[in-house]
């Protein structure tokens, strides 16, 4: 009942239309009605009330509601299933329990705003109201555990075509899990996985965007090196836009993956890359050294050529 009040409105939104009417057309009470433009008001949908005119629907809601991710999507896999908080503590957690549960392949996870947002190595990340993505998409990829790593350089790939077709921002790739726009981050990604010895049950990708948020919103401790894409494309970006873009491109990259390999992605992740050629200082999960980003490996790892060879990098974070 509710969707088809907020159908009314929208076919209605040059003109008001009274309580009466709405209750007449699509029988059901007029107390009825108030409550459900109530509850379509508190979801962030703009309606105006005027004593005795009725309603009138003034603006979309900015929200990223079910409804409207489903009237707006273009890929057929992911957003199959979606699962929308206000808050929640991490969408990544949300989505684990799902997909452990045995919610289906493409099941995402939707929050407006993220409390304990989570990074790589119990890190933080910091998901303000309404003005990021901070999303988590399920796969049950058919590779074997060993590749799941790669994931996040496939997600790296499509969420980057996605940024850079809606935004035009220019943002690129920095190894293994950020992109950045001028230098500084507006993309996360934490892949998380579940395995068998030898088959993945489930591979959760987390995804965080930092779309809308101006320089006074981020805390002191990331001010310098965050930004968001509307500070880099200097204008506001519709979040519902870029939402289904990237499910749609993470869907395209998905498939190319599972129809013919890594290769491809890993050598559009090359040519995105703003690490490779880069002196760079790694900080590994057991050692620090310095060196020249020359490569990645068919695993995705990053090569490092140092006065001692080369050094083959799976894990960790370099600084630029
Ligand atoms: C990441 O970790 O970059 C992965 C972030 C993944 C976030 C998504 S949001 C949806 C899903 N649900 C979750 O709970 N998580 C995922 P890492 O490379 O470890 O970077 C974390 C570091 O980035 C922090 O220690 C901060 O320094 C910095 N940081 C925190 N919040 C940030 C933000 N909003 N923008 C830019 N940098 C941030």
């Amino acid at each position: 009942m509710r969707t088809a009040i907020l159908e009314l409105l929208k076919k209605n939104s040059d003109q008001y239309i009274s309580g009466e009417n709405i209750s007449q057309l699509l029988k059901v009470s007029r107390t009825a009605v108030w409550k459900h433009i109530r509850a379509l008001k508190q979801a962030g949908y703009e309606i105006e009330a005027h004593p005795r005119l009725g309603y009138v629907f003034r603006q979309m809601t900015e929200r990223l509601l079910p409804g409207e991710i489903k009237a707006h999507l273009t890929s057929s896999v992911l957003g199959r299933e979606i699962h929308y908080f206000s808050e929640i503590d991490s969408t990544n957690n949300a989505a684990k329990k799902l997909a452990a549960d045995g919610c289906p392949e493409g099941t995402i996870v939707v929050a407006e705003e993220q409390l304990t947002g989570r990074g790589r190595l119990a890190r933080g990340w910091y998901s303000p109201f309404g003005k990021g993505i901070w999303l988590s998409v399920v796969l049950r990829p058919p590779f074997a555990p060993m590749e799941a790593a790669k994931c996040t350089l496939m997600a790296a790939v499509g969420i980057n075509r996605a940024i850079n077709a809606v935004t035009g921002a220019g943002c690129g790739i920095k190894w293994p899990n950020d992109i950045l726009c001028k230098g500084r981050k507006v993309v996360g990604i934490l892949t998380e996985m579940s395995a068998e010895m030898d088959a993945i049950n489930y591979v959760v990708i987390g995804i965080g965007v930092n779309v809308n948020m101006e320089e006074q919103d981020f805390p002191e401790e990331i001010a310098a090196t965050a930004t968001s894409l509307a500070m880099a494309a200097g204008c506001r970006i519709p979040r519902m836009k870029l939402l289904t873009a990237i499910l749609a491109e993470l869907e395209n990259v998905y498939s190319t993956v599972k129809t013919s390999g890594f290769a491809p992605i890993l050598a559009e992740w090359k040519s995105q890359s703003i690490t490779l050629g880069q002196q760079v200082a790694v900080n590994g999960i057991d050692r620090n050294f310095t060196g020249l980003a020359v490569d990645i490996d068919a695993d995705g790892a990053l090569l490092i050529k140092t006065p001692q060879g080369i050094e083959r990098v799976l894990a960790g974070d370099v600084s630029i």
